[in-house]
């Protein structure tokens, strides 16, 4: 059977479906490519000079690693001369990016955290980049950076798309546009991904989770009763004995849980309160929620469903449980317990 580039699935989708607009594919294949760039970038390690520290900050008073700031560039040069964009936000600038005077504006709001899982670039650990893609509110103020934030506070469920790449022993895209979960491996010689799994289910049940357990003493009570019904395996509440894993790349851990099911959660805790918990909805909880569910698993802060809060501001911050659809159910029981 013939192998269905990125390009050929965008097509057929809208061909079949009339789900992709032709700003939309343009967008989703210039992140496909920028991605590709990025995997290029890390792909070089040592030889290319681009691990460590860039020496600077980012809003979220965390350090830059030199590859934080490249992907961040590659993402923002490429996308902002085509024409299917309003503004960008990335989890690396404090304010949305504009598209500049000298080019044509789209519909579209491009979200991204250009690499996740910072603390594994040089370790040589997976690590990803994280999209999310809303249409622009019409009318929206556009005319400063600071009037333009207004324009990306919409739920999560208003995404037209969403995805991440992960920059592992492959380069995968894993890609949703409302219509369930693809996945496209990059083939390195040709220079494309290609569509190597589709309609993803995520199983509903799971005997794995993925929680920094250092946290614990931190967590708050409804998290510490679900956690420990966990450990409690087989002689426990849930009568069944689980795995632990701890990728500490978000892409990596819930790309294992797209995989073979399990949950992934970073909950509320005490040092984290100040800033709301340690996620950012709009760059890494929303996209993952929108994938996740569209694989038919479940994305909840314990409280309220990710997809369904209404954020108040671009670098707003979330506790996040998600993953196989069950096992994110008995989390969020304990916290209505
Ligand atoms: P980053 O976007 O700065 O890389 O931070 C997000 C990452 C997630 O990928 C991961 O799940 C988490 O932070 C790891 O946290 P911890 O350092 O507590 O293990
Ligand atoms: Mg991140």
């Amino acid at each position: 059977m013939a192998r269905r580039t990125l390009a050929r699935y965008l097509i057929e989708e809208q061909r079949d479906k009339g789900i992709i607009t032709g700003d939309l594919k343009l967008l989703l294949e210039v992140v496909a490519r920028a991605c590709k760039a990025i995997s290029i970038t890390i792909g070089k390690g040592g030889l290319g000079g681009v691990l460590g520290e860039a020496g600077s900050d980012n809003i979220q008073g965390e350090a830059q690693k030199k590859l934080d700031v490249l992907s961040n560039e590659i993402l923002l040069e490429a996308n902002e001369w085509g024409g299917h964009l309003a503004a960008m936000a990335s989890e690396e600038m404090d304010l949305p990016h504009l598209v500049p005077h000298r080019f044509p504006k789209g519909e579209y709001l491009l979200i991204f955290d250009p690499l996740d899982g910072s603390s594994n670039i040089d370790v040589n650990v997976s690590i990803g980049t994280i999209f999310s893609v809303l249409k622009c509110p019409e009318g929206a103020d556009l005319s400063t950076q600071q009037a333009a934030e207004k324009a990306f506070l919409q739920p999560g469920r208003a995404q037209v798309a969403a995805g991440y790449a992960v920059y592992g022993p492959t380069t995968l895209l894993v890609l949703s546009v409302g219509d369930g979960v693809a996945v496209f491996t990059l083939d390195r010689e040709q220079g494309q991904f290609v569509l190597t799994q589709e309609n993803i289910r995520i199983p509903e049940e799971s005997n794995e989770f993925a929680i920094n357990m250092a946290n614990q003493r931190f967590w708050e009570a409804p998290m510490q009763g679900h956690i420990a019904n966990l450990l409690a395996g087989k002689q426990g509440p849930l009568g069944k004995d689980y795995n632990m894993r701890w990728v500490a790349s978000m892409v990596a851990d819930v790309h294992r849980i797209m995989t073979r099911g399990g949950t992934f959660m970073y909950p509320m805790d005490e040092k984290m309160r100040a800033k709301g918990g340690k996620l950012r909805l709009l760059y890494e909880a929303n996209p993952m929620a929108y994938l996740i569910e569209q694989a038919g698993g479940g994305a909840s802060t314990g409280r309220q469903r990710i997809l369904d809060i209404v954020p108040d501001r671009l670098h707003q911050r979330v506790p996040v449980i998600l993953g196989s659809r069950l096992e994110v159910e008995r989390a969020v029981a304990c916290h209505s317990a």
